[in-house]
């Protein structure tokens, strides 16, 4: 059963070193089922094969990427003159070894992985993607986490020549996310290079992304240059755009809404001719990081 991968429960996801192209996703997931059912794994896997990967198709069609302009299609459309191969990433801040490396040496060193995981925008669309890239706390334990940081901050390229949103200024940029150090440390906040074991596609972040799974899209910011360690909560782009709207936290929550929307339910992405609308899952459903907010008011940190 070499074709079997690591059930891997709490972290709701898979685990393998190697790739799985989409083809052998849909034959797993056959398989699997069948194992759940004949009890070969128990719960742990029928639980993981509740989440049905949305295709490439879906994944690389509809997405949100303001550099690249505010539709839908837009990434998709636009981005594809985007050159992601060499690429550098600075890693800078409260580091004990800062500097600007490639990103095919930085990934060289990096443990690859695959994780299913549910993603959820703020707009109430949701998706399930099947990532590989890396845990960011791999990355950060290697640049040496100095005594004091707090917080880590992320930024997008800003490639004005092929970036037509950043030509006409649709938002701020460049576009700027961050997240506690507790929460970047988290096994389940990965660097995302490849979906399906393919490349990245343009439109989804290419050639590297954050992925927090339990926030919010937007928190998940795309094709990332810099990265800083530092002991101050970063500026954050849509924290920015529409403070009362946009918290720095912006962990999913069906219990505070939108201000002009509800929160309560989301609309899974494809899915044929019923477009299925499900409930929205505190922590999008990841209660493993529930302890990281213990003691904090999760309604006035939105
Ligand atoms: N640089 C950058 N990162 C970004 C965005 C963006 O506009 N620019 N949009 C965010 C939002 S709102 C969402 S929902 C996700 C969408 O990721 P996807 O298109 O891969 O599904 O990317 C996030 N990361
Ligand atoms: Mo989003």
């Amino acid at each position: 059963m070499s074709e079997r991968p690591m059930a891997n429960r709490w972290k709701n996801t898979f685990t393998r070193a190697d790739i799985t192209p989409e083809p052998l996703w849909l034959n797993r997931r056959a398989v699997l089922a069948g194992m759940a059912s004949a009890g070969a794994l128990g719960g742990a896997v029928a639980a993981q094969e509740a989440l049905e990967p949305n295709t490439w198709e879906e994944i690389t069609t509809y997405n949100n990427f303001y550099e690249f302009g505010t539709g839908k299609s837009d990434p998709a459309d636009n981005s594809g003159d985007m050159i992601t191969d060499p690429w550098e990433v600075t890693i800078d801040g409260m580091v004990d070894n800062p500097g600007t490396f490639s990103l095919a040496d930085l990934a060289a060193d990096m443990t690859m992985e695959e994780r299913l995981y549910r993603f959820r925008c703020v707009e109430a669309w949701a998706m399930v993607i099947p990532w590989n890239g890396f845990e960011l706390a791999d990355l950060l334990n290697k640049a040496g986490i100095q005594t004091g940081a707090t917080h880590v901050a992320f930024e997008t390229a800003v490639l004005p020549d092929v970036m037509e949103g950043v030509q006409r200024r649709v938002i701020d940029f460049p576009y700027v996310e961050g997240l506690r150090l507790d929460e970047a440390m988290h096994p389940l906040t990965i660097m995302a290079t490849g979906v399906y074991g393919r490349p990245m596609a343009n439109q989804n972040g290419a050639p590297i992304r954050l992925v927090v799974p339990w926030k919010y899209g937007f928190k998940s910011i795309k094709s990332i240059v810099r990265i800083t360690v530092t002991n101050e909560q970063p500026p954050t782009t849509w924290n920015k755009i529409g403070p009362r709207e946009y918290g720095f936290y912006s962990n999913v929550n069906p219990e505070v809404d939108h201000p002009r929307w509800s929160q309560a339910s989301e609309r899974l992405i494809g899915g044929g001719l019923f477009s299925s609308r499900q409930d929205t899952l505190m922590f999008n459903g990841y209660p493993e990081v529930a302890s990281l907010y213990d003691g904090m008011d999760l309604t006035t940190n939105y």
